[in-house]
């Protein structure tokens, strides 16, 4: 290490490191991780790579940055000489609220690998000041709360770049805020972040009320604002709108101040447009274009070589259609370029299902992407072709060239070496240290799939990750559980179709079982973490039953000596770095075809849970590496689910009637002892839901699950066996780099290196 980190800490902070607060000292080190990140900076290469993203979920930077700049070990064991923990220090730091799940994680891995393969690349989306919203539980309810994680002094570095956004009336002044994005022993790229300035955060009133019109204050407040009336669409309209303005104007400048001449804009500049969110940045872009004088048909085809699309799911309300009206009031100066683009797309295809303006007047973004941009993918295997032979099937016959696969990747940088400090060191210990860089060489490791030293060292670190989280969870949200008991984990966002109530249908029939005397050889710990969109009825009622369900559980003397429940209160990235290493078996148990790639699936595998899961997402793919001994799998498949959907022949009450088990299940949701801790109007609309609609198929895949969960009790008997299933789990997990997945980018859509 070439710098003296305890000299510039104290030139930083203070001359005296044993006298200084934890705050001083993380205030000291961030100042100091900038100063070192800012010496890595490099805008070399002609063309770039702009990651647009309505969240990125980024978690803590501190440690991260540390590691990245390969001075973590330094300053940590510098620290501990003046007797402070890097831990105690970590803790200062807020977490940004800039993100809400899978897709903002993955742009937050994507570019952390972007930096750390030295790719030329930054990330563009805004700076909301309350985030997603900070989730409580009262009266075993989610209750929203605004999420205040900026700081005077943070991460965040205001520039001078600003520019007036113009809206339909009135216009906004932005100004951009930049993060750095250490890479590892590499280069610093930048998250730039947009907000306004005359954001105000005295709107909000109780919870995360606030004026949805008053946009000029409201703007970057919240990131997905309710939108279950017309003030909160139309919020979200403005927000991307804002977004990609900003990014449009970015990305136009940068690329001239390179000499470009907007006409070889695709030599300067590829766009990843991650989801819908920012797809307006094509009609921009192009109204930006002709603004510089060039014609209509020319800015449109050079924003098609520009521009690419990543689809993250298959769910229909999650693909954005706006209605004409909306964008005809937010950003009137789009919608002549998007019907001219609707009248392109009209005049070649008579398919109706490609248009971009449908027949209710609704712009689809998505199709917008896809016939506007020169790269379509998924994020999984199966993921992917599932968009090509169903949901986007009339479009893969029209452009069969655009579509191609990219399955998702973590960085092993925080979700390994960081969160898993333990196992990072013992992998070092037996494979050397290769790894870190080249994460395929985790396979080494099946060289010891049979040394019973090796298989007791990983279990010895499971459980001191074991420990170390139910100590975490003991003080932040004195619940107690018992270490030695199996921690059976389902945490992702709350949605019905990733079926948290199937998991909970389980824990009631386990309670039943115990309470009728059959225990389970060992105990059980199941730990949810998971928030539920504000206005998301059913979500948030299954949120009520989990909770319900653990104040019974708990508190049965009964039952509690062998069954556990935790919901985690607030389930971010931080609690999760601290969930994943602890966990035995992972839930991923989404119903076929719905989940697109999952990416919590591959943090478990590599800190060695073994995963309890469909054949979804990228569950397929874990399993082909891992084969089937070391994963359980159960429920229909793809092609059956979707058949289901097809003939419109799944019946869940059939279900119900036919099978004790799931009657019993069912009816206890609504039975005297969950209505005496729980509320009635709750309880009944989930389990009415269950019974007569059950949209994604719980009960269908209930009782294959439930015997899977059982052989996988069954197996953790057996240590030695389990600990050989977890060491697969990590040997096999190299392939879910997000080194390899941005590698992929590059190669096949972004091709950075080809003409710099
Ligand atoms: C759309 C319309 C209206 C309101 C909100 C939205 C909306 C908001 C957020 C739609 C989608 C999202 C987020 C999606 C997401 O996180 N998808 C996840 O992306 C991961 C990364 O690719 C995958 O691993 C997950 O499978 C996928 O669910």
């Amino acid at each position: 290490m070439s710098v003296n980190v305890r000299e510039l800490l104290e030139k930083k902070c203070c001359n005296n490191i044993a006298a200084c607060t934890d705050e001083q000292l993380y205030y000291g080190l961030l100042g100091l991780v900038k100063e070192l990140a800012k010496e890595k900076e490099s805008s070399n290469g002609r063309k770039k790579i702009y990651y647009i993203s309505a969240e990125f979920l980024i978690g803590k930077l501190l440690s991260n940055n540390l590691i990245n700049l390969g001075i973590y070990d330094e300053v940590a064991s510098m620290l501990k000489q003046y007797g402070k923990d890097i831990n105690l220090i970590e803790q200062v730091e807020p977490e940004p609220s800039l993100g809400n799940g899978g897709l903002g994680r993955l742009a937050a891995c994507f570019l952390d690998s972007m930096a750390s393969l030295g790719l030329n690349g930054d990330g563009i989306g805004l700076n909301y000041h309350f985030g997603l919203f900070l989730q409580t539980f009262e009266n075993h309810m989610q209750k929203e709360n605004k999420n205040p994680w900026m700081e005077k002094e943070s991460w965040l570095t205001r520039t001078e770049v600003t520019y007036p956004v113009q809206f339909g009336g009135f216009t906004v002044q932005s100004r951009m805020y930049d993060l750095d994005v250490t890479g590892y022993d590499n280069r610093t790229n930048k998250l730039h972040l947009f907000d306004i300035e005359t954001v105000d955060e005295n709107l909000v009133g109780e919870g995360i009320n606030f004026n949805k019109e008053d946009i000029c204050k409201n703007l970057t407040l919240f990131l997905y604002p309710d939108d279950s009336d017309d003030a909160g669409r139309l919020l979200r309209v403005y927000q991307q709108y804002f977004m990609v303005s900003n990014a449009a104007r970015l990305i136009l400048q940068e690329c001239r101040a390179k000499g470009c001449n907007l006409y070889d804009l695709p030599d300067y500049a590829a766009i990843q447009i991650n989801d819908t969110h920012p797809s307006m940045v094509i009609p921009e872009l192009i109204r930006l274009l002709m603004e510089q004088g060039i014609r209509m048909k020319d800015a449109i085809d050079i924003v098609s070589k520009t521009c690419a699309y990543t689809n993250h799911t298959i769910l229909a309300e999650a693909l954005e259609k706006w209605p004409v009206d909306y964008l005809n009031k937010a950003v009137p100066q789009l919608m002549p370029i998007i019907r001219e683009l609707d009248t392109i797309v009209k005049e070649k295809y008579a398919d109706k299902s490609v248009a971009i303006i449908d027949e209710n007047n609704r712009v689809h973004m998505a199709h917008m992407d896809i016939h506007y941009g020169y790269s379509v993918n998924g994020v999984a295997y199966l993921h992917t072709e599932i968009l090509k032979k169903n949901e986007l099937n009339n479009f893969y016959k029209i452009y069969p060239q655009k579509f191609n696969n990219k399955t998702n990747g973590i960085t092993f940088r925080r979700w390994l070496m960081h969160c898993n400090k333990g196992l990072s060191h013992y992998l070092d210990e037996i494979i050397g240290a290769g790894w870190r860089k080249n994460a395929e060489e985790l396979e080494k490791l099946l060289a010891y799939a049979d040394d019973a030293k090796v298989l007791q060292k990983l279990l010895d670190i499971k459980q001191e990750n074991k420990r170390a989280l139910a100590a975490y969870l003991k003080e932040t949200q004195g619940v107690e559980i018992d270490e030695n008991s199996i921690f059976d984990i389902q945490i992702k966002r709350l949605h019905e179709y990733k079926r948290q109530q199937m998991n909970a249908l389980y824990v009631i029939h386990k309670y039943l079982e115990i309470k009728k005397g059959k225990k389970p050889a060992t105990p059980v710990t199941v730990i949810f973490g998971a928030k539920a969109a504000p206005a998301y009825v059913i979500a948030k009622d299954i949120i009520h039953l989990i909770l319900c369900l653990q104040e019974i559980i708990n508190k049965d003397p009964q039952v509690s000596p062998y069954l556990k429940v935790v919901m985690v209160e607030n389930y971010n990235v931080t609690k999760a770095e601290k969930l994943i290493p602890a966990c035995d078996i992972s839930q991923q148990i989404s119903l076929a075809s719905k989940e697109a790639s999952g990416t919590g699936n591959m943090k478990f595998m590599l800190n060695g849970a073994v995963i309890l899961g469909t054949m979804d997402g990228a569950n397929v793919e874990i399993a082909e590496l891992v084969g089937e001994e070391n994963i359980y799998i159960f429920g229909e498949s793809s092609d059956t689910v979707i058949e289901h959907y097809e003939k419109a022949d799944y019946v869940s009450k059939k279900y119900y009637e036919e099978d004790e088990d799931i009657k019993e299940a069912v009816d206890f949701i609504v039975s005297d002892a969950l209505l005496k801790v729980g509320q009635k109007e709750n309880l009944e609309r989930l389990y009415r839901e269950l019974l007569n609609k059950d949209w994604f198929m719980t009960l269908l895949d209930y009782k294959d699950y439930a015997a899977k969960r059982e052989e996988c009790y069954k197996d953790y008997e057996n240590r030695m066996v389990w600990a050989k299933k977890m060491l697969v789990n990590t040997a096999k997990a190299g392939f879910f780099s997000s080194d390899r997945t941005i590698a992929e980018y590059d190669k096949d859509i972004w091709k950075l290196g080809e003409n710099q």
